[in-house]
């Protein structure tokens, strides 16, 4: 799809990705890259704090920009959100509130915001639809969070109501690829288990503990294709975004449309290490929302799947974790 043509007439749109040193803006970055017509535009945490407002201020006024991919966040997996939800809720809200009101204070012409699933009530039904947002209470283990991400959407509505930006926000499943988070305590699901069989294997342990039940379905998406849905979903026209999006309900999920339990992806994990000893699971840890599958019709209508299987993804980030991540655990596997 190709882009409308930039404000700054003179030159290529000038796109900025706000996070692209993390898992998502690193894959946004690999992607708007094979877009000739765009200048991209990055700034690294000290380079650019984005929670000090003067700062964001600052750099809007100065850089022109044309668009922006709202990537930067405070991200954790469940144990990381239930012990720092003061960061989560303050980081977030920082971030996204500067990001957002500079780019309205600068003219910016669209703004993507990148939320999460966590956003729909716990026990919402599933698939869950956009328009399940605050349906019902959310999952405890992350609503600090959750309540953030859900402001970030009511944010960008709420500059489309009244000032008609065109601001616009997509909700990924769990992601998962390379840049990930491999840290036991801090990480999500996924990287914790690649690193954990990993490990097992070249330790030669008979064990792998998983946390909580096994029982928690989630849905996970290779960053690959969440990039590849954002450019997606920056590159519709107005009248296209806004065609499925109404004003009070204005966000996109992103997923596969499929789920697997924790068990099953702990099976295929193991698979592709090589583990041939046990998985135990520890009911002591938290299993956290028992489910998160995403209805994606609405990202399906405006012509976007996902192409990557879970299999594949998997293989593929494990061989990635190997390459650039298990010299940083030399202890563990020594
Ligand atoms: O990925 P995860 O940390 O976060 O955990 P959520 C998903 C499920 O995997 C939970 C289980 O049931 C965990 O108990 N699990 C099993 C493990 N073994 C492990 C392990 O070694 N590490 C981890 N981390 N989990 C997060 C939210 O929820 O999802 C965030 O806390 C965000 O706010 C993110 O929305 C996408 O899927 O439960």
């Amino acid at each position: 799809m190709s882009l409308t043509s930039s404000p700054n007439a003179a030159g290529p749109c000038r796109v900025y990705v706000a996070g692209h040193l993390g898992m998502v803006g690193s894959a946004l970055v690999r992607k708007l890259e094979m877009f000739r017509e765009h200048s991209i535009i990055t700034r690294s945490r000290q380079e650019l704090d984005l929670t000090r407002q003067s700062e964001v201020e600052s750099f809007f006024a100065d850089e022109h920009i044309d668009r922006v991919y709202l990537a930067a966040a405070k991200v954790g997996g469940i144990k990381a959100n239930m012990e720092m939800p003061a960061d989560f809720i303050r980081e977030n809200l920082q971030i996204q509130t500067h990001v957002i009101h500079a780019a309205f204070s600068a003219g910016v012409e669209r703004l993507l915001f990148l939320g999460s699933s966590c956003i729909y009530p716990r026990l919402a039904q599933q698939p869950m639809l956009e328009d399940a947002l605050m349906s019902g209470p959310l999952e405890p283990s992350n609503e600090a969070y959750a309540v953030a991400k859900i402001a970030g959407i009511k944010m960008c509505e709420s500059y489309r109501h009244q000032y008609g930006c065109d601001f616009r926000s997509v909700m990924p499943t769990n992601l998962y690829g390379p840049n990930d988070n491999f840290d036991l305590d801090s990480g999500h699901v996924l990287p914790a288990l690649l690193r954990k069989f990993y490990t097992a294997v070249a330790t030669g342990s008979e064990t792998v503990t998983v946390w909580g039940s096994g029982r928690p379905r989630r849905e996970f998406l290779h960053v690959d294709d969440m990039a590849a849905a954002s450019v997606h979903t920056m590159n519709l026209t107005t009248a296209q975004y806004w065609s499925v999006a109404t004003p009070r309900c204005s966000h996109i999920n992103v997923g596969t449309g499929t789920d697997v339990s924790i068990a099953q992806l702990a099976g295929l994990i193991s698979g592709i290490s090589g583990f041939s000893g046990q998985i135990q699971f520890d009911p002591d840890m938290p299993d956290g929302t028992p489910r998160k599958l995403l209805d994606i019709s609405r990202l399906r209508a405006l012509g976007w799947e996902a192409e990557l299987s879970l299999e594949e993804g998997l293989a593929q980030t494990y061989a990635w974790m190997v390459q650039h991540e298990i010299n940083t655990w030399a202890d563990e596997t020594a």
